[in-house]
């Protein structure tokens, strides 16, 4: 497909423009950088048309907005994705290599922005692009931290942050809008006036710090469809440049704050995955985002409509996470002391107007904020969840009368802490969880007492990611191989796929589906030599495993499993095993010590196995520096095992799960999250399934946990391997790795020893690996498994989930942009 706008002729000649007008330099002259920035702004051009068009027919077809409120956005490199969704990727192609450059080079140019952790945010960056391609109206609402997911590089083997300084060299795909500014406030006190024309009390806020919101756009291009949406994030700037003249006021120290505040704010991305930092800076960052993407939505709707009771028909908002749930309340203050409406008025919108997102049962994710820090930073916003919460109480009472229990369990405020959940649950008009399992557990286990008090909110949408970023973009000799053998709707309706699977006995598809698989695989062996130095043989496995770091993720079962592998070879030099190549990637939050030490362990390990020369190069360990969605696109391509070894009931859905799916790797994984929907989807004869149930884990832990030591005392191969921890095998310092070895198996520094099942799971791991291996050997039947990966991924697809949220959800209306 091209597109129309990409002429060769005219893009060079643009190109050589910008490259004349930014730089005052000849293309011969300009840096590979300077390219880039060339060709992006060429690209934008094309895309400001299709921006200016979609507004307009926003603005004259009215359609109802959702506003996605999240506090990531993760959203990759934008040039190579604006011209796969403009349909002019080939084209530009071409031209630039007419110019004499590599399009894949100049790509690699771009500084990723890494507006979030991990999959929370890639979700909301899928979502986005499924918005988009399906025509429907969508603003995503953010932050622009000047500082994003910090960069990771290992240096013996340990992780060091380096700062991710993304906005350098300036970035070319946002647009200031400084005509949209609005201003946040902080801090102060509140004074109760008594309104004697109306009757009522008026809530002033006095004494507070404030605080400019810049919005920047970014354009979100659909699919083919001319549709450009827009991603806004808010940076901060002070109200008033800091005037000397202020310290003669007395008002020195209050502008010095001010200046400080706007400053501070979205520095940077708090780099926690399922964790809660509980940090005052956090909260700020979150309100200031929430308050600032209010007051503009409330704006616009004005603009068109004069009756704010309706809001609710035009405009939704949904939560991602609990980390915008303050919106519940900011809604109320705007609509009450902004808007002049009353409580029961203000509640009524509110609650048809915002809907909730749950990510995650870690209880240390769970947002709950001391009531001082709260009341202090926001004391309207404030008073006005005291009151939510009491009129919570009260309904809680008149449903369950002189049960005091569910008070406890339920209220908004309990305990000297504001629960964020609690908040969302209560004014939201949809509760939705992430994949099947997830749901049930929430509505069993997690959020029982609210699901019994209210269950027409609860509902599930299984997560999906975009097949234009994932395969069409990241694997284009798979991506032109399915269009040559089902055509190219599967571009835009993944389901397509399933066509493929008449290929599943054909000995000529099988055959090049796994050459291309092995061309991937010789594309990553190449990107792992240049970044880690170490040499991988495409021939052998690629068992991978690249994540966020996070006990529950359990990569210590899988590095503990490859010390077995190395063990028994090294026992059995003679015994058959074909060659593995295990591939780590993961960041570790900066405070996350067990995590920290998790990677260390795998590169320690990594050292002493790649060097072993008795092993034959039979297994490989590497550990790819900076995992991050730029090089997740090579990694995914080129995989044959997909690890989502999860202890059962964490892993909320995962995402990278089906990532690996739709390019053809079958999961080795336990029952958890949409592992269990995968399974269904390709059958599980193709997939490798072990561990504990999730109804088992959730027995053990309510009922105090399970004993390790009878395993490690009756198991001796899993001894010898946690004894290889404290005993030098892969240090010298025989205490490096103590914290890990006990973890595992006292209780010294939580209330359990191996609070994630490592050791209950070990066995089951290691005979579906050794599944893996007998499954791999037989090549064609492999080759079968792999495509019928592929061919049974088009449930995974975020166009899927996105139609879910707009019929059950959000009820919006699709737009037409192009006149044809
Ligand atoms: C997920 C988070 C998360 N769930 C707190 N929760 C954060 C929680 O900075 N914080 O405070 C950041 C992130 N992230 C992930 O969401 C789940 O673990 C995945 O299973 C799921 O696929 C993903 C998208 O739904």
């Amino acid at each position: 497909m091209t597109n129309e706008m990409f002429k060769k002729e005219a893009f060079k000649k643009s190109v050589k423009d910008n490259v004349k007008f930014l730089y005052r330099k000849t293309i011969e002259e300009a840096t590979q950088e300077q390219i880039f920035q060339a060709v992006s702004y060429t690209v934008k051009d094309v895309i400001i048309d299709n921006w200016l068009e979609t507004q307009k027919a926003y603005d004259e077809q009215d359609p109802k907005i959702v506003y996605y409120m999240s506090m990531e956005f993760l959203m990759g490199r934008a040039l190579g994705n604006n011209l796969i969704n403009l349909c002019g990727y080939g084209e530009v192609k071409e031209a630039l290599e007419e110019l004499g450059f590599d399009l894949n080079c100049i790509e690699d140019q771009e500084p990723d922005p890494a507006l979030g952790n991990g999959g929370l945010g890639r979700l909301a960056a899928c979502f986005l692009d499924s918005l988009a391609t399906l025509n429907y109206a969508a603003y995503g609402c953010g932050i622009r931290y000047h500082y994003g997911m910090f960069k990771q590089q290992i240096k013996d083997g340990y992780q060091i942050e380096v700062p991710d300084n993304w906005l350098k060299n300036g970035y070319p795909f946002e647009l200031r809008r400084p005509e949209y500014a609005k201003e946040v406030h902080f801090g102060g006190y509140v004074r109760a006036e008594y309104d004697a024309e109306k009757g009522a009390t008026r809530f002033i806020h006095e004494g507070y710090q404030a605080v400019k919101a810049i919005p920047y756009d970014m354009p979100i291009t659909g699919y083919d469809n001319d549709v450009v949406n827009t991603l806004r994030i808010w940076d901060a700037e002070p109200i008033v440049d800091f005037e000397l003249d202020s310290f003669d006021k007395g008002d020195y120290k209050k502008a010095v704050e001010q200046e400080n505040l706007a400053r501070n704010i979205v520095e940077v991305l708090y780099p926690n995955d399922n964790h809660y930092a509980g940090k005052e800076l956090r909260l700020k960052q979150q309100y200031f985002f929430v308050s600032a993407s209010l007051q503009e939505a409330i704006a616009k709707y004005k603009k068109k409509h004069d009756d704010i009771h309706k809001l609710y028909e035009k405009v939704t908002f949904q939560m991602n996470d609990t980390h915008p749930t303050v919106a519940v309340a900011e809604l109320m203050r705007i609509l009450m002391d902004e808007e002049g409406l009353g409580w029961d008025e203000a509640w009524e919108i509110t609650t048809k107007s915002v809907a909730y997102t749950n990510h995650t049962i870690m209880s240390e994710a769970l947002e709950k904020w001391p009531i001082e820090l709260f009341s202090r930073l926001l004391p309207r916003v404030y008073q006005i969840i005291e009151e939510i919460n009491r009129r919570f109480i009260a309904e809680i009472q008149a449903k369950y009368p002189g049960n005091y229990e569910k008070i406890k369990k339920m209220a908004i405020i309990y305990d000297g802490q504001v629960k964020m959940a609690h908040l969302a649950i209560a004014a939201g008009y949809s509760v939705n969880g992430v994949a099947r399992l997830h749901t049930e557990i929430l509505k069993n286990q997690e959020l029982r007492d609210f699901y019994e008090m209210m269950p027409e909110k609860f509902n599930n949408k299984t997560n999906g990611i975009t097949q234009r970023r994932f395969l069409l973009h990241a694997n284009p000799l798979l991506a032109d191989w399915i269009t040559e053998h089902i055509g190219p709707d599967w571009i835009t309706d993944l389901s397509q796929l399933k066509k493929l699977k008449v290929y599943a006995d054909d000995e000529k598809a099988l055959q090049e589906f796994m050459n291309i698989k092995f061309r991937n695989k010789e594309r990553l062996a190449k990107y792992i030599l240049e970044h880690n130095g170490v040499e991988v043989d495409p021939h052998s496995i690629f068992d991978v495993q690249v994540k966020r770091l996070h006990e529950y993720k359990r990569q210590l079962l899988n590095i503990l499993h490859v010390i077995y592998l190395y063990n028994q070879i090294k026992m059995h030099p003679e015994m058959e095993f074909y060659p593995r190549t295990f591939i780590f990637g993961a960041k570790a939050s900066a405070g996350y010590a067990t995590a920290k030490k998790i990677i260390k362990l795998i590169n320690s390990v990594a050292d002493v196995v790649n060097n072993d020369a008795s092993i034959n190069g039979k297994i490989k360990v590497v550990f790819i520096e900076n995992y991050r969605v730029s090089n997740a696109e090579i990694i995914f391509a080129a995989a044959d095992v997909s690890e989502q070894i999860s202890t059962a009931s964490k892993e909320a859905s995962g995402t990278g799960n089906m990532k690996f799916m739709l390019n053809g790797a079958p999961t080795l994984g336990t029952m958890d999250g949409a592992n269990v929907e995968i399974v269904e989807e390709v059958g599980a004869e193709n997939a490798f399934i072990f561990g504990l149930s999730s109804d088992e884990v959730i027995n053990y832990e309510n009922n105090g946990g399970y004993d390790p030591n009878v395993i490690y005392n009756t198991d001796e191969e899993i001894r010898q391997v946690l004894m290889q921890l404290i005993n030098g095998t892969f240090s010298s310092d025989t205490e490096l790795f103590r914290d890990l070895y006990d973890s595992l198996l006292t209780n010294k520094n939580t209330d359990r020893a191996d609070r994630y099942f490592i050791l209950a799971d070990f066995r089951s791991y290691a005979d579906a690996q050794k599944r893996v291996e007998e499954a791999y050997k037989d090549e064609k039947g492999w080759a079968k498994k792999a495509l019928l990966n592929t061919a049974c991924s088009g449930k995974f697809t975020s166009d899927r989930t996105i139609q879910e949220y707009v019929d059950d959800i959000w009820h919006l209306d699709k737009v037409i942009v192009r006149k044809k």
